[in-house]
């Protein structure tokens, strides 16, 4: 059902200073910035490799707002991974897959995602511990 690592999710105060680490010592590249108001960030994807069923990247999330999920987190955690995406190909039919076993939805349907895609959220407490996430492409 995972095709692939879609991204890492890495939460930050500073969006730009972080971009500018990534850069400099990882030699990434920005391929997209967004700011997403219903998911209450600001966001970055540097593109990490190609692979046989598509890309995976580095997601840099600066919070909009204090009162936001990544606000939240940075409040309680700090700095630091925040979630993991993989890439599925047909997200409906994962997120019926996975709560017919017992997974929480943060999402029942879809949302609107980075780039184009459509995501979805399943809850932390279930997937011991990880903020998961679903990523479906969008169609080319
Ligand atoms: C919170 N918790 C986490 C967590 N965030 N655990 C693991 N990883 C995380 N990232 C834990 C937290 O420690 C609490 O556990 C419990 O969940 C409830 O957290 P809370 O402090 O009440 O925080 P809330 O109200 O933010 O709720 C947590 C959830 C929320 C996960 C339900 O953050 C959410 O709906 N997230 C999905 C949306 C999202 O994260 N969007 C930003 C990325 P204890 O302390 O009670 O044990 S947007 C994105 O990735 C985009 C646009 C994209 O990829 O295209
Ligand atoms: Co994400």
């Amino acid at each position: 059902m995972l095709l692939r690592i879609d991204h890492v999710g890495i939460a930050c105060h500073n969006l730009e200073e972080k971009i500018a680490f990534y850069e400099s010592v990882f030699g990434l590249k920005v391929v997209s910035r967004e700011i997403n108001e219903e998911q209450g960030v600001r966001e970055a994807m540097l593109h990490v490799t190609d692979g046989p069923h598509g890309a995976s990247y580095v997601q840099l999330l600066e919070p909009l707002h204090p009162d936001t999920p990544v606000g939240r987190f940075l409040a309680k955690r700090g700095e630091g991974v925040h979630h993991i995406g993989y890439g599925v190909a047909d997200i409906a039919k994962a997120l019926e897959e996975i709560g017919a076993k017992g997974v929480r939805l943060i999402d029942q349907r879809p949302r609107h995602g980075s780039m184009g895609a459509s995501i979805a959220f399943l809850h932390p407490k279930d997937v011991g511990g990880v903020l998961t996430e679903l990523v479906e492409a969008p169609r080319r």
